[in-house]
Formats: C-alpha cells, sequence, structure tokens
C-alpha cells in the first residue's frame, strides 16, 4: 500500500523551482503524488514503497540543487 513522507527542502526561491522539484520526483518510479510548498520549505510525496523509498527521494530533491530533510 501507498506511504507518504514529508520533507523539509530549503533553497527553493521560486515557483519554477518548487516545479523541478515536482518534476524530478515525479520521474522516479512508484510516486503516487507529489505537493511541493514553496513557502514553508516542504515536499510531500505519497508512493509505493515496494518501487521507491524516502532516502532515493530525498537524494533526488537534493540532485535538483536543493537540501532536502525527511521530517516524517
Ligand atoms: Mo526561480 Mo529556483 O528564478 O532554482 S527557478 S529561483
Amino acid at each position: 500500500s501507498e506511504r507518504r513522507a514529508l520533507f523539509s527542502v530549503t533553497g527553493m526561491t521560486c515557483s519554477a523551482c518548487a516545479g523541478s522539484v515536482e518534476k524530478a520526483v515525479k520521474r522516479l518510479p512508484g510516486i503516487k503524488e507529489a505537493v511541493i510548498d514553496v513557502l514553508n520549505n516542504r515536499a510531500q510525496v505519497m508512493f509505493y514503497p515496494s518501487f521507491v523509498n524516502e532516502e532515493t527521494i530525498r537524494e533526488t530533491i537534493e540532485d535538483v540543487g536543493f537540501e532536502a530533510t525527511l521530517i516524517m
């Protein structure tokens, strides 16, 4: 079944930043939804743990150029 992860993402300063994070995360296998909140520096991701995990999602956000920490 699906799982939810909440990340703190620092360095996003405009909505295009959020767009690139969303696009990169959604390109991973096993992602159901990704909601990026620039104002609160959060990324909430719904995913299927048999395909992808929190650390892979976190590293993907970092590869786009932002610091990401799993908070929930
Ligand atoms: Mo907006 Mo983000 O001009 O890396 S895309 S600051």
